[in-house]
């Protein structure tokens, strides 16, 4: 196919409540949507990048950039352009990953839709349905915690992600699996949040029965991985330092990770996503579908993927109202703890027009060749 233009929409989506990690507390998300204009038909991708490089080197203004002056320019000057010709013709671009994926997602949705094939089909998803898992931000108090769990586990999430930092650990995870019960499926996730030196506090967690513990320490280190996996029982799962399916497979031999978050966005795209996916069926390493905040557009994308036989772990693949009081498609709702997987082309969801408008931070920014 040929891309006439690339649209860049920037979108202030407002949370129904603040959503707190070890590394900051956000009361909204500065969206950036990608939509490419080709001669077969439109397509978008959702960039997964926060206002702040706080969860990874990326942030939204940077992959809007980057997108502008080498992204955008490298595909329009492409005389024929396919999803998986994408990683390939941006190449020359080093790292940017969130940036890519939003690029070569909005391309994919337009391949498909121009041949009526569906994400889930074109993935190679078997489910039609996929279990769903809510992350659950850092409290206020206990109290509001369990709360807020309550209230998932009422809506009938099938599995509970808490985030934790330092000072909000034991407690909450104590008194949450207490709430829940023994068998109740229970994980955590730091976000980089403790060091090696955290390590004797670190395996109190193994009292808690706890699915696994999410990337306790920084991207890159994955020694200390390493080291926490061999003295602590709750497996050890790495997220941020999962960027491709080489350095993916190397954490996997060290003994650094046992169970893999996969982010396509983090990932550089759901190609990329999908070879990981089936490394770790390969090696029988458990995988789960992650999230990003994604409005319907990026949900429906990861839907689609948590619905491969790999994904045998619920993914934070959680409702539209878990995050929006109005999604930017249709809602995603859950029926017994499940989402149904799109089966329409492409992603399978349509964007409202009226919500872009609402929420633009300002006028659409159009790429065009020449
Ligand atoms: O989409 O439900 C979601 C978010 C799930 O906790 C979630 N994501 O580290 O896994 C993670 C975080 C990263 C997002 S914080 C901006
Ligand atoms: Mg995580």
């Amino acid at each position: 196919m040929r891309v006439r233009s690339l649209e860049l929409h920037r979108l202030a989506v407002p949370l129904v409540r603040p959503f707190e990690t070890s590394f900051g507390r956000q009361t909204g998300r500065q969206v950036l949507m990608v939509r490419v204009r080709t001669d077969v038909g439109d397509g978008w991708g959702e960039c997964v990048a926060g206002t702040d490089p706080v969860y990874s080197s990326e942030y939204v203004d940077g992959c809007e950039d980057v997108i502008r002056h080498y992204l955008g320019p490298a595909m329009l000057a492409a005389d024929d352009v396919t999803a998986e010709g994408v990683a390939a013709l941006f190449a020359f671009v080093i790292g940017h990953r969130m940036a890519k994926a939003a690029v070569e997602t909005a391309v994919l949705d337009a391949q498909l839709r121009a041949v009526d094939t569906s994400f889930a089909s074109y993935f190679g998803a078997e489910r039609t349905e996929v279990d769903c898992g809510v992350s659950v931000g850092i409290s206020p108090t206990i109290p509001a915690l369990l709360d807020e769990v309550s209230l998932y586990v009422s809506q009938g999430y099938r599995r509970i992600k808490l985030k934790i930092k330092p000072g909000w650990d034991l407690e909450p995870v104590a008194a949450v699996r207490d709430l829940l019960g023994t068998d109740a499926l229970l994980q955590v996730d730091a976000n980089t949040a403790y060091t090696l030196l955290d390590l004797d506090h670190l395996r109190r967690l193994d009292e808690y029965n706890l699915l696994l513990i999410e990337q306790p320490f920084v991207e890159d280190d994955i020694r200390s991985h390493v080291s926490l996996a061999g003295a602590i029982s709750t497996p050890v799962c790495l997220d941020e330092s999962i960027v491709n399916t080489e350095l993916a497979l190397d954490a996997i031999d060290r003994g650094a990770t046992s169970i893999i978050n996969i982010k396509a966005g983090r990932m550089g795209g759901y190609l990329e996503a999908l070879a990981l996916h089936d490394a770790c069926v390969e090696q029988g390493v458990p995988v789960w579908c992650g999230g990003m905040l994604e409005t319907g557009v990026g949900r429906a994308a990861n839907v689609a993927l948590a619905a491969l036989p790999g994904f045998t772990l619920p993914g934070d693949t959680s409702a539209s109202d878990r995050y929006f009081a109005e999604d930017l498609t249709e809602p995603f709702v859950l029926h017994d703890g499940r989402l149904t997987v799109p089966t329409g082309p492409g992603s399978g969801v349509t964007v409202r027009e009226e919500l872009l408008g609402a929420w633009a931070q300002r006028p659409v920014e159009v790429l065009r060749a020449g």
